[in-house]
């Protein structure tokens, strides 16, 4: 066997392709962790050095089902060790605190270190229209809904004398404002046209990307296979 043994040592540190400092957050929620794609993602982001964090939000719920019944280590920061990516687990809570861990984060990545982000936090409601969340108890609901770090943080940064009741009202009223006329703008725009649908998949063209719908032929006509 040959005594030549490839090593990382040169490339670590040093993030591929541009060579700048952009990078990628890649939000995804706890339900996401055990398929396949997430892991090869951050064995070839280790092994690349790509500029990437990966934010897991961790809300305690895949749909109905709770963290601890579908992932054998719960802890899901502790996913990154396999890959020899640094990791870490934040109160998802409170805003301050994922702050600092994001730039923590960013700062890691930029310097070609891809990095797991995991913030803890709470689903308020079901996971869509059709999940009435009854899996949660009415006093449960209730708790988490004073929990709301929206609202809490309001309230801290009232009691820390940097928010006055009329600026709290004032951002409530922009926020709403800027949700109402996305969603007016949505009512008032036509359907896409269904060839738009594999659009931006890439940011660049792929060669051979598949566009195929549903009941499409999987060869074109003509190709014997
Ligand atoms: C690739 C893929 N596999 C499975 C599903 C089905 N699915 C829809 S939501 C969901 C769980 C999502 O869990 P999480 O990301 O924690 O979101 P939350 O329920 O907290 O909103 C799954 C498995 C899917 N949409 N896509
Ligand atoms: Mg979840």
């Amino acid at each position: 066997m040959s005594s030549r043994r490839w090593t990382r040592s040169a490339s670590v540190g040093r993030p591929r392709y541009r060579g700048g400092t952009e990078a990628v957050m890649c939000l995804m929620g706890d339900g996401t962790t055990n398929i396949g794609a997430f892991h090869e993602s951050l064995n070839i982001a280790a092994l690349w050095d790509l500029p990437i964090v990966y934010v897991v939000v961790n809300n305690g719920l895949g749909m109905g089902t709770p963290v601890e019944r579908s992932s054998a280590e719960p802890e899901l920061h502790k996913r990154a060790s396999s890959y020899r990516m640094a990791s870490a687990r934040v109160d998802g809570n409170d805003p301050a605190a994922v702050f600092d861990a994001a730039r923590v984060a960013l700062d890691s990545a930029r310097a070609g270190r891809p990095y797991l982000l995991e913030a803890v936090s709470a689903r308020l409601k079901g996971h869509s229209v059709v999940d009435p969340a009854r899996y949660r108890s009415r006093e449960e609901a209730e708790a988490l809904k004073a929990a709301d770090p929206v609202a809490a943080y309001a309230v801290h940064l009232h009691e820390q004398g940097l928010l006055t009741d009329e600026l709290i009202a004032q951002i409530d009223a922009e926020a709403t404002a800027i949700v109402a006329d996305a969603a007016r703008f949505a009512d008032a725009s036509p359907h896409p046209d269904v060839t738009t649908l594999f659009d931006y998949t890439y940011a660049t063209p792929v060669p051979n990307d598949s566009r195929r719908l549903p009941g499409d032929a999987l060869f074109p006509a003509g190709v014997s296979v």
